[in-house]
């Protein structure tokens, strides 16, 4: 049985040992070094080449090296009768996690003014505030957001979550559906937004959004950068309607060198950074799932069409 291996960056024989442990037996194939392609009965991947995984004939599942998995269903020639499994796995979860709570108490925190007069040399006392009365809203509570909102709880936000379908959080006040997206926004001081990528969140980071929250509420967007229309968040943060936005991903990845994305005094960014998959539990979940298919069972995290998730 062969797994072919693709990521993006270069983790030398880190898959190879990985799998050995989680499933001894397994064949890894790290991309290019593929030998015969109908011997590739599994994939692992992060972007495949356009029209790649088409060319494998005898390919079962293919496995997302992410999250989410646009960066696969963006492939004209996908083979569209293939199950696809989304990454969840406890590594990328906690990395999420970190990210997201980083990015929230810098916000709250105020560490974007701080840097601001540390420039201009600066020294000036912020008024704290209490963490109950900072509304924190998350967009999209699935293994990502759940697991992000858990971890924000100790910290005593008031803390709210939205999602398409209703979620039970305990303490995180639940909003769903289109009816709940408008009450979400009007508490949200600090949106956070991990939503999966589907037509329906397609720009979902719009004027209109950033119009119904709170005046100087912040943005921070770990999801996809189609997600968030650039230029009406630049706009939004010099009317001074939003304080601030941490953006780990972008319309166009890395930002042109023109785009006021890299030097706007009211951004935090890092280079889609957030999370990444930790090797050994990586491998693990990708192993229980192949054993999982090979005995018949029903795949753990598939990608469903209908829903785009
Ligand atoms: C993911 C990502 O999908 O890193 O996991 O963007």
């Amino acid at each position: 049985m062969a797994l072919l291996v693709k990521s993006d960056i270069d983790r030398g024989r880190e898959w190879d040992e990985a799998f050995a442990r989680a499933m001894p037996g397994l064949e890894v194939r790290n991309w290019p070094d593929l030998g015969r392609l109908d011997e590739i009965d599994y994939a692992f991947v992060w972007k495949p080449l356009p029209g790649e995984l088409k060319s494998y004939p005898n390919l079962k599942v293919i496995f997302s090296m992410g999250a989410g998995i646009d960066h696969l269903t963006s492939d004209p020639e996908l083979p569209k009768h293939l199950p696809i499994v989304r990454l969840v796995e406890p590594g990328l979860t906690e990395g999420m996690s970190q990210y997201v709570v980083m990015a929230v108490l810098a916000q709250h925190r105020f560490l974007l003014d701080y840097a601001e007069q540390r420039r201009r040399k600066a020294w000036q006392e912020l008024p704290q505030v209490a963490a109950g009365d900072r509304r924190v809203g998350i967009m999209g509570l699935g293994a990502l957001g759940g697991d992000a909102a858990r971890k924000l709880l100790p910290f005593g936000f008031d803390l709210a979550g939205w999602s398409r379908t209703p979620k039970d959080i305990p303490g995180v006040a639940g909003f769903h559906g289109d009816a709940g997206l408008g009450p979400f926004l009007e508490r949200t001081d600090i949106l956070v937004c991990l939503l999966p990528l589907t037509p329906a969140t397609e720009g979902i980071l719009c004027a209109e959004t950033f119009a119904r929250l709170p005046r100087g509420a912040a943005v921070i967007n770990v999801a996809r950068g189609a997600h968030l229309v650039e230029k009406d968040l630049i706009a939004a943060l010099d009317s001074g309607q939003l304080s601030g936005a941490t953006l780990d991903v972008f319309e166009v990845e890395p930002p042109s060198p023109d785009s006021p994305i890299w030097t706007h005094p009211r951004i935090a960014m890092t280079p889609h950074i957030a999370s990444m998959p930790i090797v050994a539990s990586a491998a693990q979940s990708v192993a229980d799932n192949i054993r999982r298919f090979e005995a018949g069972e029903p795949l753990l995290h598939l990608f469903d069409w209908e829903h785009g998730y």
